[in-house]
């Protein structure tokens, strides 16, 4: 049995070797190993053989079916990649072309400021939260101590949904500032949140306004919280940007949701004695900002007897024209590849 089985194998090499086809192949394969199989058939004898020659010749005819099996899928795969060429051939398609190359993107300017600032912000244990894009003219006016007869409700600066007339209404939010009552709602005092997003205002364009832009708002709540807290962390911040420190001064500034309020000016990074973007002054207006009005803290549910914040509201788009040197914001949402492709990360 031993002779036959060897001489199986030797049929079986030589003929998986001269297959031309994977049909062919599969023929082969079945006449070997197949349930009628030539090689199958010697296995099922080895019942009949003396007990003491067993193990052995079972042993070799283990190792045949391995080895026979071995061949039989290395040559498949061969035949396979050897078809598959042929066809791609047969259809005009050369393997051996480069194929499509694929652009990769760029990390937008304002999403690089946002990350730049949120690391930064996070590092002074700052949670950042969102709000939604649409949002009620409850939260984005009424609950920020907005007066119902203020302009800002306008329809020349709001954008308000075409179902106006029905209640609740609804806008594309004008400012981040919603996201702070939001904040307060969800997670009460005291609490510090930045929220960072986009925001929509019914504006003429020119190469410092846009109808959609950035906003990151910024809130610190808690017990005692006064003017110092909130320059302190502006200047933090300011110095996590601009890799150093920046001399920063206070104007007063109106609006309803802080009182007293502020708009917060920053020594120009780039000159010493008035440049093109100081436009001469040496100073950069920043952001507005400002002690949460009471009114805005018990509207979200919080005790203004018992806790204090500021809260400010970056513009987010400004800070990366700054941070870039880009002369126009209309660049920011244009979608023009050749603006976009500058800031390849
Ligand atoms: C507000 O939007 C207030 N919600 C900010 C605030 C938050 C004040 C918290 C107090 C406390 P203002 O309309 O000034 O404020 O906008 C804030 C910043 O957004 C501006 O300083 C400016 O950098 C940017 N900004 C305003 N309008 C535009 C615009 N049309 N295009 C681009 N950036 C703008």
């Amino acid at each position: 049995m031993r002779e036959r089985l060897e001489a199986l194998c030797g049929e079986g090499l030589a003929a998986i070797a001269a297959a031309e086809s994977r049909a062919q192949l599969a023929e082969i394969e079945s006449s070997f190993l197949g349930r009628t199989g030539a090689l199958t058939a010697q296995l099922k004898g080895l019942g009949k053989l003396e007990a003491a020659e067993r193990p052995a010749i079972g042993k070799l005819a283990n190792e045949i079916k391995q080895k026979l099996q071995q061949a039989f899928d290395a040559v498949g795969e061969t035949l396979k990649q050897e078809e598959l060429a042929a066809d791609l051939a047969s259809v005009g398609v050369d393997c051996s072309l480069p194929g499509p190359t694929v652009e990769l993107g760029s990390v937008h300017p304002v999403m690089a400021i946002a990350r730049e600032l949120e690391d930064i912000f996070q590092s002074m244990g700052f949670v950042i939260w969102d709000g939604p894009e649409l949002e009620s003219e409850a939260n984005n006016f009424d609950a920020l101590n907005i007066p119902s007869d203020h302009p800002a409700r306008e329809s020349h600066d709001t954008i308000w949904m075409k179902s106006a007339d029905e209640e609740p209404r609804r806008c594309l939010r004008t400012h981040t500032s919603p996201v702070q009552v939001r904040a307060l709602r969800e997670f009460g005092a005291p609490l510090r949140v930045i929220a960072p997003g986009r925001v929509f205002r019914q504006e003429a364009q020119d190469a410092t306004h846009e109808h959609t832009f950035h906003q990151m708002e910024g809130l610190v709540v808690g017990k005692n919280i006064g003017v110092p807290h909130m320059l302190h962390a502006m200047n933090s911040m300011l110095e996590g940007v601009f890799k150093r420190k920046l001399e920063t001064r206070l104007r007063p500034g109106f609006f309803p949701f802080v009182e007293p309020g502020f708009e917060l000016d920053a020594r120009c990074p780039f000159c010493k004695g008035g440049c093109k973007v100081c436009k001469g002054s040496t100073w950069i207006e920043l952001m507005p900002g400002g002690l949460v009005h009471p009114n805005v803290l018990t509207a979200a549910g919080v005790d203004p007897n018992e806790y204090s914040g500021f809260a400010f509201g970056l513009g987010l788009s400004r800070m990366a024209m700054l941070r870039y040197g880009i002369h126009d914001i209309r660049y920011m949402c244009s979608g023009d590849l050749r603006f976009l492709k500058q800031f390849k990360a």
